[in-house]
């Protein structure tokens, strides 16, 4: 994608410590572009000095968010009141970041509330998690609010505005409400489901409409945006036509197909590096010649680890030639602790891994290592080249960006093998993995075991496949094709 020059020169800033954020008060936009800034809109806002340690959405966006474009956000602060103007800092690209702090009996009816305690789980086909009420979802209707009160001042006339993900579906609705005509875009991050269980969801109409005040909504796979205008047809009485644009209130909306990647270059190179850091032969001494089975989640219970669990005390059941032979290293980096599934899965877990652990430990070997603390993105870039086995399997999944990081990561000359489950995202395009149904745990294991002793020239056969499409759907390639569709809406 072009990168986008300011037309402002950039405030030199002086060498040191980083300035203390400013206020963006000011009604005109920072700095004006002649074909419109683009200004990225998510929950969270990824601190500017933060990037080695940023996760998917962060990495993604990082191409979208050249010199001249704001990024708005929370701040990740919760405060008495929810700012009213944000706070902003420059960074050396010239990307400005602009966040606000949430109010603390806000934030946890919005974000632990209705986003993570009903549409997640909704999303992710859950419904026996959702958790719905109505205060909760005033203020998932208040913070989407404040935040479109807030970007308004911030707003210059050609602006293309790209919202990201379920914490704010009403976002466009509230900007509309306040007359903002720009261009506004939307990408759903994670699955979208159809009406069967959309219905569930008391709001769901409200929250459809609210969405269709977007020009262009984006999904990650094609049964998403089958699933979303399923949704419309039925509740909005939407009538798509062939390149799947409907109309609604008199606004016209396109549904897309723009599935998220990773910068596959970038990585293959942290990876080629992290191979040989003080991490990475820590972890090979502690390996010796045991082959290495590795996931890495957010410790999310979309993410199927008790089942993964479970299906790697079947391999070294059905399998005993493995026992001594290979070590499972599950990173599960904590996440939404305040909601109580997440609470209920950590300790799940632990019974778990302490089951598999008694059942076929040694005095001097232990099969699985779990750990709920974050990991450096650059350990465990080495720890993917390392792994014989990348084992993915999401019981349901938007894209799922660890399983094109473990491609990326592969040594060519001697590749692992991926595992991965057909309900993520990346199952759509990634054929070439071992694909698993991740609720048959002897299914995973036989795939586990065909992985572990797959000749060199079937691993390599597959590697190639499918590193050929991962460095093809790039992180670049789908902030291009997004910002393709917004640019070609008429303004
Ligand atoms: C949502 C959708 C969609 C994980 N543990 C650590 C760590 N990670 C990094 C991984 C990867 C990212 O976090 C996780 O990305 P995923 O795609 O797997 O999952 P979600 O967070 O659920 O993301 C998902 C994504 O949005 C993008 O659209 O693919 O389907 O659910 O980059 O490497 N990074 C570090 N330490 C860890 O311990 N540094």
């Amino acid at each position: 994608m072009p990168k986008v020059a300011a037309v402002t020169p950039k405030r030199k800033k002086p060498p040191g410590p980083r300035q203390p954020p400013e206020t963006c008060a000011s009604p005109r936009p920072l700095v004006a572009h002649p074909a419109g800034r683009v200004i990225i809109v998510s929950n969270r806002v990824p601190a500017p000095s933060d990037k080695a340690a940023a996760g998917g959405l962060a990495v993604a966006l990082a191409d979208a968010a050249t010199a001249g474009s704001l990024w708005f956000g929370w701040s990740g602060k919760r405060a008495e009141e929810t700012s009213t103007v944000a706070q902003c800092i420059t960074s050396d690209e010239g990307v400005t970041y602009a966040t606000i702090d949430i109010a603390e009996r806000d934030y946890q009816k919005f974000y632990n509330g209705f986003a993570n305690g009903a549409l997640w789980p909704l999303l992710h086909y859950r419904t026996g998690l959702l958790r719905f009420n109505r205060p909760d979802y005033d203020a998932y209707r208040i913070v989407n609010r404040a935040f479109a009160e807030t970007l308004r001042p911030l707003i210059g006339p050609d602006d293309l505005i790209w919202i990201h993900d379920y914490q704010l579906f009403t976002l466009a609705a509230e900007l509309r409400a306040l007359g903002v005509q720009n261009r506004i875009g939307f990408f759903l991050h994670i699955p979208f489901v159809p009406p069967s269980l959309l219905q569930v969801l008391p709001p769901a109409i409200e929250m459809l409409g609210a969405l269709s005040a977007c020009d262009v909504i984006g999904f990650q796979t094609q049964g998403d945006v089958q699933a979303f205008l399923d949704n419309a047809i039925l509740m909005l009485g939407a009538a798509p036509n062939a390149e799947n644009c409907f109309v609604y209130e008199g606004r016209k909306i396109r549904v897309v197909l723009t599935p998220i990647g990773i910068d596959a270059k970038k990585f293959t190179l942290l990876a080629e590096r992290a191979a040989h850091s003080a991490d990475a032969k820590r972890m090979s001494e502690s390996l010796g010649n045991r082959a290495l089975v590795l996931g890495v989640d957010r410790l999310d219970y979309s993410k199927g680890l008790p089942q993964r669990f479970d299906a790697f005390g079947r391999l070294l059941y059905t399998y005993p030639q493995h026992r001594r032979a290979v070590n499972f290293l599950q990173i599960a980096a904590r996440s939404r602790q305040e909601v109580g599934s997440y609470q209920t899965l950590r300790r799940e877990l632990d019974r778990r891994a302490g089951d598999i652990n008694g059942e076929f430990s040694d005095f001097d070997w232990v099969p699985l290592r779990y750990m709920t603390h974050p990991v450096k993105r650059n350990a465990i870039a080495g720890f993917y080249r390392r792994a014989k086995i990348g084992l993915v399997t999401p019981l349901r999944d938007g894209m799922n960006l660890v399983a094109k990081e473990y491609i990326a990561a592969q040594d060519p000359a001697d590749p692992g093998v991926l595992v991965l489950s057909r309900f993520a995202g990346a199952a759509d395009e990634l054929t070439e993995a071992l694909i698993v149904n991740p609720f048959d745990a002897d299914a995973v294991a036989n795939a586990m075991h065909q992985g572990l002793v797959m000749p060199l020239a079937e691993r390599q056969a597959r590697y190639e496949a499918l590193a050929a499409k991962v460095n093809h759907t790039t992180a670049q390639r789908f902030c291009a094709e997004f910002l393709a569709y917004l640019r070609a809406v008429a303004s």
